[in-house]
């Protein structure tokens, strides 16, 4: 089964994100019509104007990447924002697309979909065999209902809609807001100020022993594409690196990378989270896809590109 995006009109939904972005940029080279609206245009939480503009635009592919996304403190203390916005813009953008003939449709969510203890690596079908975790399970529930929407317009209708379960992403155009970011960020950006100020230590949260796996936004983009040419199914696909490591092992490496070299201590009043959530990689390794960017090469250039640009974005909120 595949699907030629040539001359197709492709729709990526939350295109200023940082996913959303990665793969606008990455459909540069398809050969295809990319079309964006902006938020001060189109309300995706609207869904007449979701409906209005969709039917105007007429696209054939869609990307759903639009999203309220943050941290496990952003998670934990805004559940209303993450179940709501959520299921609000994906709702509006699915059935959408599904009234305007779209021909296929990729929805993007997130490894928090999994059981808080589901057994490791996590396969695809590890879905609703248990709890979730408890600081994200709001953003989860929103998303499984995003994966259960592409399969219910399959199963009803038809429609070519897939699911695609990105593991922890970083990259260009990540959050470095401290309160609101995810980890990977939230260090650079602690790395880096620690070493300018010449401080002694690097505070993280929790213990530092939590597993994460990390992916490139860009490497992300490209399996996003790759699977809507070449994958047509009901169940999901997860999208990851296919290895873990300690938040504290992170943590020296970021620091390596940045070349802070004092010491760290831990906050243990911020939550740990899910203690592994590390996905199976065979599904989407046996359709022919594999990462390109190495842990260290993708910190070196999301670091390099806070410094170039991340930073004045900092500067011009704080107003320094
Ligand atoms: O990336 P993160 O915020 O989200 O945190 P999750 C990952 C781990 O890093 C947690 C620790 O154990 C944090 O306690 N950590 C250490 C820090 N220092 C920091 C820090 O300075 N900032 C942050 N943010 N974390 C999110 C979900 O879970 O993952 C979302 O809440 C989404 O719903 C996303 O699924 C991919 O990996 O725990």
């Amino acid at each position: 089964m595949s699907y030629d995006l040539k001359g197709k009109r492709v729709w990526v939904a939350g295109h200023r994100g940082m996913v959303g972005s990665a793969i606008a940029r990455r459909l540069k080279s398809e050969s295809c019509v990319v079309l964006t609206v902006d938020r001060s245009d189109v309300d995706l939480k609207d869904q007449t104007a979701v409906r209005t503009w969709i039917t105007k635009a007429r696209p054939d592919a869609v990307f759903v990447a639009a999203a309220k996304v943050g941290g496990i403190l952003a998670n934990d203390t805004y559940p209303a924002d993450f179940l709501y916005d959520n299921l609000v813009i994906e709702a509006n953008v699915i059935e959408g697309s599904f009234r305007a003939g779209v021909e296929k449709l990729l929805f993007l969510g997130s490894s928090c979909i999994y059981p808080k203890f589901a057994p490791q690596p996590i396969v695809e079908s590890a879905l609703l065999t248990g709890d979730l975790e408890p600081t994200n399970e709001w953003y989860a529930i929103a998303k499984i209902a995003g994966i259960k929407l592409c399969q219910a317009y399959r199963k009803q209708h038809g429609a070519d809609f897939i699911s695609a379960m990105p593991t922890n992403l970083y990259g260009p155009g990540d959050n470095f807001d401290l309160n609101s970011s995810h980890v990977m960020p939230a260090l650079i950006r602690k790395a880096h100020e620690a070493k300018t100020r010449g401080d002694k230590d690097l505070t993280v949260w929790g213990t530092g022993k939590p597993l994460r796996e990390f992916l490139h936004v860009d490497d992300c983009a490209d399996a996003c594409v790759h699977l809507m040419k070449c994958y047509s199914d009901v169940e999901h696909v997860n999208v990851g690196s296919g290895e873990d490591l300690s938040i504290l092992e992170l943590t020296r490496l970021v620091c390596e990378v940045v070349g802070f070299k004092g010491g760290i201590v831990h906050d243990l009043t911020k939550p740990d989270g899910t203690p592994r959530k590390l996905m199976s990689a065979a599904k989407l390794r046996s359709t022919g896809w594999r990462p390109l960017i190495a842990l260290e090469e993708g910190i070196r250039s999301s670091y390099n590109w806070y410094l170039e640009t991340g930073l004045q974005t900092q500067r011009v909120q704080t107003g320094d």
